[in-house]
């Protein structure tokens, strides 16, 4: 299996609900390395370009606000990055499905989540989705300097 890194979000609703120590314990079952970890207060800046993706979407505006904390009284999240085999994958198995009614029992989304009156999944935790997402929300979250490994090497060219 690849090595890969994966960024892992828990969401304010996860913070509230003093979750983190369940999520965390859950994700340790994966026996990857976490690599970097911090709390972050997110504006709505970053909440728009971690999910420029749904920009067109009915629900992009409360779900910038349920990641900025509006509906929680809790105006940050713990970002957190896993490393190792299959980190993605293995990761993203033990959140469940993004719809937390629709995710495994067992599951951190399908124990924790719910879908609120208005209709926005609360679903815990942000998982990236694939290597490609994870590398540009890695990006966005994290500075080099505060991951303790190097995770995208800028290529040197060597001239001869
Ligand atoms: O990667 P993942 O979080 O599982 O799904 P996305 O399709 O990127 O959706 C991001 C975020 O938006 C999701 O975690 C909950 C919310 N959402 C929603 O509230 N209602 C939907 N119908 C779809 C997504």
């Amino acid at each position: 299996m690849e090595t890969q890194a994966t960024l892992i979000l828990i969401k304010p609703d996860g913070l509230k609900r003093s979750l983190t120590g369940n999520i965390l314990t859950r994700l340790s079952e994966t026996k990857l390395e976490i690599v970097a970890a911090k709390m972050v207060r997110v504006s709505r800046e970053l909440a728009a370009e971690h999910y420029r993706h749904l920009k067109d979407k009915p629900f992009f505006e409360d779900v910038l606000r349920y990641l900025m904390g509006e509906f929680h009284d809790r105006r940050k999240v713990m970002a957190l990055i896993y490393w190792g085999e299959g980190a993605i994958t293995k990761c993203r198995s033990l959140a469940g499905a993004t719809n937390p009614e629709e995710a495994d029992s067992v599951s951190i989304r399908g124990s924790y989540g719910r879908i609120t009156t208005r209709g926005v999944y609360e679903n815990v935790v942000h998982v990236s989705a694939i290597p490609e997402d994870a590398e540009r929300e890695i990006k966005l979250w994290f500075e080099p300097d505060e991951i303790i490994v190097d995770l995208y090497p800028t290529r040197t060219v060597v001239e001869s």
